[in-house]
């Protein structure tokens, strides 16, 4: 069976490598990652999604961030203080700093960043084939207001600095616009729209559906490739109970105007066969809907009804 998965950071990546457990050996994956998250640092091309899933998948994650690598160590991070280069804020490690210089070398050398993910992955050995969203280079920025006024932050910079990683109740301040620089004008990378054409089942992961799996679909081609798939899209929700399963995706839902429940992130998805229907009507209004199915957790059973209503099949399962 080949199955296709449109995956951010952390969350996805757990799913893939409970996935990747589940199937037989003559299943195939092919993840198609985030590359919104991609920040530019000391010169170096940082890919934030995409490392996350090959760690993850590689076995050199560090289990309990969900990003980075297992048995870090920092000097590289503590000289660069020493010389007063930032930014502070953002840990990157010395054994993940090889992972970038890597890449940077091959990217300067003339590789796209497809190549340069499937030469990481001869060494990390993911178990499935992770193919960057686009090669044109994508940065989700964030428009927020603080007491230096209205401007565009880089995602990394809301996400960690401001803290709306760690604890959505406690972010300094709200992100009033999703901006995935670049989006308009990135081509999908190659092999992405074949792999979802030729796909037998379309899997949506619990990944953030505005900076993670939003910015997959705002690559043009891939919504309209989803809706046209032969194969059934299914999406499993990121919110148990009005909560994300990780992350802050309630407050990145709220700058799109999307509220943090199972049911409405699943309509903002939109169905595939309310939009094939003569009313237009269900996913998402004007943008083609790309769900035919959607799990949700036991405790969001009564968000059944209203998915089905959208056109979408509905089960609440238990997750494990
Ligand atoms: N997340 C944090 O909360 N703090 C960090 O200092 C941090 C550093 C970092 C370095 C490399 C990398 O690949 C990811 C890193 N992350 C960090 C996680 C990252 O912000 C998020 O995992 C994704 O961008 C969202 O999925």
């Amino acid at each position: 069976m080949r199955i296709v998965a449109l995956a951010g950071g952390i969350g996805g990546a757990r799913f893939l490598r409970g996935l990747r457990e589940a199937i037989g050996p003559e299943d195939e994956i092919t993840v198609i990652g985030n590359t919104g998250d991609d920040i530019h640092l000391y010169g170096l091309k940082v890919c934030p999604d995409l490392d996350t899933v090959m760690y993850t998948l590689g076995g050199g994650i560090h289990e309990e961030q969900g990003w980075g690598r297992a048995d870090e160590t920092w000097s590289i991070k503590a000289e660069m203080k020493e010389y007063g280069v930032g930014p502070e804020w953002f840990g990157l490690g010395d054994r993940d700093f090889a992972t970038h210089l890597v890449r940077s070398q091959m990217l300067t050398a003339g590789y796209t960043l497809s190549q340069v993910t499937e030469a990481l992955c001869v060494r990390w050995k993911p178990g499935v084939r992770l193919l960057p969203m686009s090669d044109d280079r994508v940065e989700t920025h964030v428009r927020i207001t603080d007491e230096n006024g209205t401007r565009a932050v880089h995602f990394q910079e809301y996400w960690v600095r401001l803290h709306a990683a760690v604890d959505a109740e406690h972010a300094a301040v709200d992100a009033e616009a999703i901006i995935p620089v670049g989006a308009d004008t990135a081509k999908p990378a190659p092999g992405v729209l074949e792999a979802i054409a030729a796909a037998d089942v379309i899997l949506l992961p619990p990944s953030n559906p505005v900076v993670s799996i939003g910015t997959i679909l705002a690559v043009p081609g891939i919504r309209a490739a989803l809706a046209a798939a032969p194969a059934p899209v299914v999406g499993l929700s990121p919110i148990i109970g009005g909560a994300p399963v990780r992350g802050m995706a309630d407050k990145v839902l709220a700058a799109v105007g999307v509220e943090a429940t199972a049911a409405a992130v699943a309509l903002d998805y939109g169905s595939r066969a309310a939009l094939r229907s003569a009313s237009g009507e269900g996913g998402g209004g004007r943008r083609e809907g790309v769900l035919d199915g959607w799990l949700v957790d036991t405790a969001d059973e009564a968000a059944v009804a209203a998915v089905e209503a959208g056109g979408i099949a509905c089960r609440a399962t238990r997750r494990t």
